[in-house]
């Protein structure tokens, strides 16, 4: 067992587990490369699109709503001029790698198969797993957009709403460089909204617009090597990086082959989802 009957146990009270040192430095330091050499190889000419959490129904476009198969780079809100002109080079300018780096590239397909990831997801009662989305993400220095509270499974929603997410920190996480903070046992709560597309583009479906208790957030600092396990009904978010230190992290989610996935689901693929084989 990768992971004791105790954390597993903390894990559903919580909502979320901090396992320390799961994966070795080398290991990031690989994902790392090859993040680096993706985003030496995008041609940022191709197309510009801009990741936020602030106005995600406006700014969402279609090479965002067409990534899901993908391998495609989202900048920071922040990373350009006035005059369209990026304020520091492409390098530290992508706010994140999304979604299929899993399936696409084999340095993320073999760390994110990684017996001891399956495992892990079998503790946790993942036995029939699908390896739904992936994301580098790269909370520049400066510039790294904060991520404001959500659920995961507002944005990957399965019937019944139960996945997990994997989120390894490639660098360490601070409250300066814009760590994770959760609620403790927010996921109690019920699924808030579902974002969803429509005819006229993306919506939320609101089920219950209080909004959240976020005096009850915690930070959740990491050494880089960690893994924190979010259940999709967390609540959790992150703030704005205006360090000097960027703050890598990788993350996973995973879903049951047995739940139903819905059509108006942001993330809709042609290449068939796969678990840990
Ligand atoms: O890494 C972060 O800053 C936040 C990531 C996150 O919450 C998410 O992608 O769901």
């Amino acid at each position: 067992m990768s992971i004791s009957e105790a954390q597993v146990a903390q894990y559903h009270d919580a909502g979320f587990l901090v396992l320390e040192r799961f994966v070795d430095a080398s290991a990031c330091d690989e994902l790392r490369a090859e993040a680096e050499q993706l985003v030496h190889e995008f041609d940022p000419r191709e197309v510009v699109s801009i990741f936020s959490t602030h106005e995600q129904n406006r700014l969402t476009d279609d090479y965002f709503l067409t990534s899901g198969d993908k391998i495609r780079f989202f900048f920071e809100e922040h990373a350009f001029n006035d005059d369209g002109t990026l304020k520091y080079e492409k390098e530290k300018s992508i706010n994140k790698i999304g979604h299929a780096l899993h399936d696409l590239d084999p340095v993320f397909d073999r760390f994110s198969r990684d017996p001891k990831v399956k495992a892990l997801a079998m503790a946790l009662g993942f036995q029939d797993a699908l390896l739904l989305q992936s994301m580098y993400i790269f909370k520049q220095p400066n510039i790294g957009g904060e991520v404001t509270c959500h659920q995961d499974s507002t944005f990957l929603y399965t019937e019944p709403a139960d996945i997990v997410g994997l989120w390894f920190a490639l660098e360490d996480a601070t409250i300066e460089n814009g760590c994770l903070w959760a609620i403790p046992g927010g996921h109690r709560k019920g699924l808030k909204s579902r974002w969803v597309r429509t005819r006229e583009g993306m919506k939320f479906d609101v089920f219950d617009d209080e909004p959240w208790r976020e005096d009850g957030l915690v930070p959740l600092e990491v050494e880089k090597g960690s893994l924190i396990l979010l259940n999709g009904l967390l609540p959790h978010r992150s703030f704005e990086n205006r360090s000097k230190h960027s703050r890598h992290a990788y993350t996973l989610h995973l879903i049951h082959a047995k739940a139903k996935y819905p059509a108006d689901n942001w993330l809709q693929r042609t290449l068939p989802l796969r678990g840990f084989k």
